[in-house]
């Protein structure tokens, strides 16, 4: 079985988001995501609209989705990789050459972002609409 593993905080879910993840699952059997807490996302200047949990519950009833495990901190990819036996980590390329010493453990592919869509955008278009 071809374990994938991948990072993010995936909050107010988009396409972008979904398309990394269906493409993910495709290249392997199985796709563990290793969600960003709320905590992490501090450390990434981060605050997501939704907890980690309600991110993990929405996370999980996606069909490309196998496991969702915490994101904690930056330095967690490689024991990650070595515990839970990944095959394969993927990114969207906006971290292209990031996580590059993976692959002492792991294939390591980043993956185009979707052009037109982030969680950012969706927030501003929604404050343009609500405050003029
Ligand atoms: N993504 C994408 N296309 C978009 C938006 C996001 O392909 N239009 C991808 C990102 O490249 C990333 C994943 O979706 O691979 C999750 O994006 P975020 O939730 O913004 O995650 P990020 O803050 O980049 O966290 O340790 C790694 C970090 O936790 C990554």
């Amino acid at each position: 079985m071809k374990k994938v593993i991948t990072y993010g905080t995936f909050d107010l879910l988009h396409t972008g988001h979904i398309n990394i993840l269906r493409r993910a699952k495709a290249m392997g059997d199985y796709l563990i995501v290793a969600l960003s807490t709320d905590e992490f996302n501090a450390l990434k200047n981060k605050k997501a609209y939704h907890s980690y949990e309600n991110r993990k519950i929405i996370l999980e009833s996606i069909r490309y989705v196998d496991e969702v495990i915490p994101e904690e901190t930056w330095g967690q990819k490689a024991q990650d990789v070595q515990k839970h036996d990944i095959d394969l980590f993927v990114m969207g390329d906006d971290w292209k050459g990031e996580f590059d010493f993976l692959s002492a453990h792991c294939d390591v592919v980043y993956l185009p972002r979707t052009i037109g869509i982030s969680t950012t955008k969706i927030k501003k278009d929604l404050n343009k609409v609500n405050n003029g």
